[in-house]
């Protein structure tokens, strides 16, 4: 099959961090015009695809993306329109091709992820497939992802005192992914219950999770145990566990140490000491970015002492980048990836990531960023690919619940796709 493209263009949106972002529009000439959202991190790793801003402190303080969009509306559209592409890799190695830096400066990783993101939407459509079956590399099995549901937000992503980026609920033990959702909903009024009977704020961070200005991650945990139980589950492996996502390498002093919490500064030493205790004292089950992106040293004794009983996710110090997680399996650096479109900048580079993390038989998590649109593309995405794992944010706000109605919907189509995390290789 090939797929001819007859039109691109793409609009500067905002997004739900009320700053702009892309709108990539698409249409093959035989089928209908589709689109898809760009999304854009706060948290972002060094290596990452460059997202092109303007810089114009006119418009948006600098923030505004016009110049990705004529980008898309002049260069990309001449390359991909009124030609036939034989695949998307095909059609993402042009882009890459035409940008001509090794990170997508020139074009802009926003520009090329978004046109790749509605290329590959277009083509599933003209396939006459949902997006979830004709994005599933050969081989994979279809399967709905354990929602991770952040339900505290600290870190970049809100202004409390809170070092921490990310507490997340992992409905790992329950049955379906409806009843996972379910659970999350609960679980996230409960919290809104308690925090309000403590007077503590009930407002939100970044990604729709509660921001009280509470200080150490430990009072953080409590309250989400006692909120599982209040709301009826089981913490732990056999109802819902906890992920964390420090993002450490936003804690992270030029003299190395990191600050952990309001007066607490630790050495790499000693925050792997403290995840260890955090480990064995809670439900934890997994965290990601728990050292900063480049104190890989840290990140290989991480590895060696927790490895075996967390899951240990590189995001900002692998950027879904397929060299770079080589580089890390090589040197035994964590034993999961977390994967997000934009930081590696097309739909096919994402999956080879994907592909080398399987072959080393590292897990992987599908990840939203903390500025995003109503798109549910990663929905779609952790369902192909079968990894069982995703996260998205709170379960609450409207670019949020987008991606977590999107696999109830999915769930609802596929009644046999098995849900949760896949057996371990
Ligand atoms: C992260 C992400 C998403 P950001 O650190 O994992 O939760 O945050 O998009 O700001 O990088
Ligand atoms: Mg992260």
């Amino acid at each position: 099959m090939s797929y001819e493209i007859a039109e691109v263009h793409a609009l500067e949106i905002l997004d739900s961090r009320a700053r702009p972002t892309l709108e990539v529009s698409l249409r093959l000439s035989n089928g209908p015009v589709v689109s898809a959202g760009v999304p854009s991190g706060a948290s972002t790793g060094t290596r990452e695809a460059v997202e092109l801003r303007d810089g114009d402190q006119k418009r948006f303080k600098g923030q505004g993306v016009s110049k990705a969009v004529n980008n898309v509306n002049t260069e990309i559209s001449s390359l991909l329109s009124g030609r036939s592409w034989a695949s998307l890799a095909e059609l993402d190695r042009a882009m890459i091709e035409l940008d001509g830096t090794d990170n997508k400066a020139r074009l802009g990783a926003n520009a090329i992820v978004g046109t790749s993101m509605a290329a590959a939407r277009a083509m599933a459509t003209v396939a006459g497939q949902p997006l979830y079956r004709w994005l599933s590399p050969q081989g994979a099995e279809l399967r709905l992802p354990v929602p991770h549901f952040n339900v505290v937000n600290g870190g970049a992503h809100a202004q409390n005192d809170l070092e921490f980026q990310e507490f997340m609920l992992a409905p790992i033990g329950l049955p379906t992914f409806a009843e996972a959702l379910r659970a999350g909903a609960e679980i996230y009024q409960a919290l809104r219950s308690l925090l309000h009977s403590r007077k503590h704020s009930t407002g939100l961070g970044d990604e729709g999770g509660f921001a009280p200005n509470l200080g150490t991650p430990e009072e953080v945990l409590d309250l989400l145990v006692e909120a599982i139980n209040s709301a009826g589950y089981a913490p732990g492996a056999q109802g819902v566990a906890i992920a964390l996502d420090p993002a450490a390498s936003e804690m992270h002093e030029p003299d190395g140490s990191y600050r952990y919490s309001p007066g607490h500064r630790f050495s790499t030493a000693e925050m792997i000491a403290r995840y260890e205790t955090l480990v064995a004292n809670y439900p934890i089950w997994s965290i990601e970015d728990g050292l900063a992106e480049d104190d890989w040293d840290g990140w290989e004794k991480l590895t060696a002492r927790l490895g075996g009983r967390a899951q240990l996710v590189g995001d900002d110090v692998f950027v879904t980048n397929p060299s770079i997680i080589r580089e890390a399996i090589g040197r035994k650096v964590g034993n999961s990836a977390l994967i997000k479109l934009n930081q590696i900048g097309t739909v096919s580079e994402t999956l080879e990531a994907i592909a080398i993390c399987n072959e080393a038989g590292y897990t992987q998590m599908v990840s939203h960023r903390s500025g995003e649109t109503p798109d549910s593309f990663i929905a779609d995405l952790a369902v192909a690919v079968g990894c069982g794992q995703l996260k998205t944010g709170a379960p609450a706000r409207g670019e949020r619940v987008a991606k977590y109605n999107r696999l109830l919907a999915i769930e609802a189509e596929l009644a046999n796709a098995p849900y949760g995390l896949p057996a371990r290789r």
